[in-house]
Formats: C-alpha cells, structure tokens, sequence
C-alpha cells in the first residue's frame, strides 16, 4: 500500500540520504530490499516502563538475518522524530553506504529512508547500531547475522545481545561525565601521566579505571535476569551462541557455567577453536561459541558479568523442560577487570597474505581525566581534523598506544583487521573489526586497503567517542 506517507517518505531519501544505486529499477529480478525500521517502543525493565528505541522489521524481528551470497538489500526508515543513521558494524560496504553521520553521507530525517545494495564478502556474527549523537544507549542496535559454510544444520543458532541500560537519558549521563569527569576527586590529571596514576592508586594495584557509568540494569536480549529469556534446547543438543556485545560503555564476561564451550569465531571470524568456561568479550566484539549438551533434562544459565562489577545479565537454555531457578542479577563477587590474555591466545585461522607494511600509523589513545576529554595523538576529533593518509593496495598498520587507565576497544569501519602485535610480540592473531586495549598496553593491528573511501576509526565507547576519541583514514 502505497501512503501519502511512503511517498513523503521516498522524497525525504532522494533529498536526505547518500547516493544509492537504485537497483531495483535497473535490475527487473532483484527481490524487494528488507525494510528495518528505526521506531519507538516501550519496554519493562526491573518492573518499570522505559521508553527506548528499537531496528525492526515490519514483522517484528529485531535486525536481520542473512546470508553470503545474497545482496545486502536493505531499506532503513526512520520513523523516530529525530534524524538517524545506522552503521553496518563489522561489514564492508561501499562507504557511502557505512551509515556514519558526517562522514560516509547526511542523516536519514525523521520520516524520511535510505536504501541499502552491496554484495557481502563473508559470514558471521555482526551488528547493526545507531551512529547518529547517544541514540545506541537508547537500544537502537540489532543483530545482523550473515550465514555461511560454518553453520550446520544441526545446530541450533542462539543469538544473544547484551546491553547496558540506564532510565537516566543519554545527554544527562554525558552532561554529568563532563562535570564530574571520569574519576572524581582525582583533580585534574593528565591521562598521560600513567606513572603518577599508577603511583597514586598503589593501595589497589593493577586496578584500572572501570565503568565510568553506573548504570541501572544490563540487557540479554532487551531484558533482566528478573524476567530472563529462556530458550528451548534439545538434551543432547548442539548450540551455536553468538554472543553480540551491544553495549555503550560495558565490557562483559561470558560465564558458560557448568558447560564448556567452543570458541569458534570472533567479530565473525574464524579462529583456531579455544575450549573454556569462560571468555571475556569488549563492547562492540562478538563470540560465536559452539555448545554441547548434556544429555537429560537441564536449565544452563549463559550469564554475562560486567568487567568489574558484580552485576550481570543472561538467558537460559533449557532442555527437556527442566525446572528455571531465579538466578541473581549480582554475582557473588566483584569480576576481574579485562585483559588481553585471550587476545595473545587467539590465532586466526585464515590470517592476512604475511607482508611488510607500507605505512604505519600510531595512535596514541591520550585524554584527560577532568572535563571527560577524549582524544587520539592529544587532539580532540573535529571536522576539521585532517583523515590519515593510505593509499590503496597498501598493507596498512595501525599502533594504538593505551596512555590513559581506561580500556579502550577500537574499532575500524569498512575493513577487517588483523592482531599481528602486542607489547612487542608479533604473532598471527585474530580477524576482528574491534581490539580492545587495555591501560599501558600497546596493539598492533593490520590491514589491507582494499575499500576506497572515508572510513571512521575509534573508540567504541560511546562517551568517549562523543567526547572526541574519534578521527578517520581516507583513501578516495
Ligand atoms: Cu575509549
């Protein structure tokens, strides 16, 4: 049906959005593109009504589903009454396509679309969320999955999306970090100074600076272990959980409880498999693990603790309708803060051409304690700051230097990357589009300029983001 308001809606996109190929004209046979729509809805968290945002199609389904070989065929309509755009996290569109206010094209205006065709180069687990101003704390974020030869047929894919939550709204927290700054009472430190930082915390060492937010409740799927999602397994079964950390500003642990897992990829890509109870996971990354179950009836908790913290959230597997027992919203203990040992131990499966680089950028992650200011190499991202220079076909790599005690994961739009170094140690680390490093820590990671473009890079933390740890690389 064809509404006054469609119609609107289509002048907005031709006026609005970045130059899209119209395939759909050109190419008689090509099936109409999934509409996701960015909208308002309401959810109950802990018992009480908040309002926030959501990426559906019409019939519900949050993000979208897919698979290599198909187009990305994708129209987003902005029915929310503020402009949006949503990036692809993880994928390699044109960059007109990357969903980047400012950079890849303008915002979609309220009412107004975008449509969306390029080809996708690989399978995985990925991610779609609002990049326009705070509106990813709002849970404007999606799963994106992309199935390949990995899946198997008798497996049973559990797609779970963790998110923090706060009833305080995105510009308030950001207003009250500038303020207050991100450690109180420290008075005006320079995030350079790691030294003195770690002389001045030495009644608790090794303790970085955590969560800067305190937040209300953590998300598995947009609800609490109050009212957890339970999930139907078979006794006996094969799971495949993708694990997708849509958080702003938390990085989780992920707790298999009595079972052992299978990690088989990370950020989409294959790795050589690690068995274990329990894997750490940044914001913005995503664990694809394979389970086994027992055999029997059972209910197997998969619980996401936050760094540091003893809150957490999760679902429950359940099979052969074996009773659910309320599981606590706070573990019994404070978490560990991240390292970067699973890091050191993943090695990729199908690792980058070896090559020596051609250019080498570093980035220093700096900012400054007081005023909550952000920054790479000590400057504060604007619009005028000039993009780092590569050129295409180049082997690329980037340094990025932790002079601040906050972890920081950062992440490069349009290209995969590689880990290939850490504190000096080269090694054939993980395929990833986001690394998270940790305070003091130096990580080197390398890619291949093989997409043209203007592409983001930053720091996946959405405050700190928005307070300027943010620049971009272009090659046009
Ligand atoms: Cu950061």
């Amino acid at each position: 049906m064809l509404s006054r308001r469609s119609i609107l809606a289509g002048g907005a996109a031709a006026l609005g959005a970045a130059p899209f190929p119209a395939r759909a004209q050109t190419t008689p046979a090509a099936p109409p593109p999934t509409i996701l729509r960015a909208e308002r809805r309401s959810i109950d968290v802990n018992g009480k009504s908040a309002s926030v945002y959501a990426i559906r199609q019409p019939d519900g389904t949050f993000g979208l589903t897919t698979e290599v070989g198909k187009p990305f065929s994708v129209r987003v309509e902005n029915q929310i009454d503020k402009p949006t755009l949503i990036h692809w996290h993880g994928l390699t569109p044109p960059w007109r396509q990357d969903g980047v206010p400012g950079i890849s094209g303008p915002p979609i205006p309220a009412g107004g679309s975008a449509e969306y065709d390029f080809p996708l180069r690989f399978g995985g687990t990925f991610w779609m969320h609002s990049h326009e101003g705070l509106q990813e704390q709002l849970l404007l974020t999606a799963p994106l999955i992309i199935h390949d030869e990995r899946d198997r047929a008798d497996e049973q894919e559990i797609v779970v999306m963790l998110s923090d939550f706060s009833f305080t709204p995105p510009e308030e927290i950001y207003a009250n970090l500038r303020k207050s700054g991100s450690m109180a009472g420290m008075g005006k430190v320079k995030a350079g100074g790691m030294m003195m930082m770690s002389g001045m915390k030495a009644a608790k060492p090794a303790a970085p600076d955590l969560n800067d937010v305190k937040y209300d409740a953590f998300l598995a799927n947009f609800r609490t272990l109050a009212d957890p999602e339970t999930v139907k397994v078979e006794p006996g079964g094969r799971v495949l959980l993708r694990i997708i950390a849509g958080s702003s500003m938390s990085n989780f642990h992920i707790d298999l409880g009595q079972l052992e897992g299978e990690l088989i990829a990370v950020d989409g890509f294959a790795i050589e498999p690690i068995r274990a109870r329990s894997f750490p996971v940044a914001l913005a990354q995503r664990l694809d693990i394979r389970l086994e179950l027992p055999t029997g009836p059972g209910a197997y908790p998969v619980l996401a603790q936050v760094e540091g913290e003893r809150n957490r959230t999760g679902i429950v597997l359940v099979a052969g309708g074996a009773p659910v027992a309320r599981i606590s919203d706070a573990a019994e203990a404070s978490s560990p803060a991240l390292t970067l040992d699973l890091e050191s131990a993943l090695r990729a499966a199908k690792p980058l051409m070896p090559r020596k680089p051609d250019r080498v950028h570093t980035l220093n992650l700096t900012g400054e304690m007081a005023g909550y200011v952000w920054s790479i190499n000590d400057v504060v991202w604007s619009p005028d700051v000039p993009p780092l220079p590569v050129s295409e076909g180049e082997r690329v790599e980037l340094v990025f230097v932790n002079q601040t005690p906050m972890p920081h994961p950062m992440h490069l739009h349009g290209h995969e990357f590689q880990v290939v170094e850490i504190d000096g140690d080269r090694f054939q680390g993980a395929v990833r589009d986001t690394v998270l490093v940790t305070p003091g820590r130096r990580v080197v990671v390398a890619f291949d300029a093989n997409n043209p473009g203007l592409w983001a890079l930053h720091c996946h933390l959405l405050y700190h983001l928005e307070a300027g740890m943010f620049t971009t690389i272009r090659y046009v």
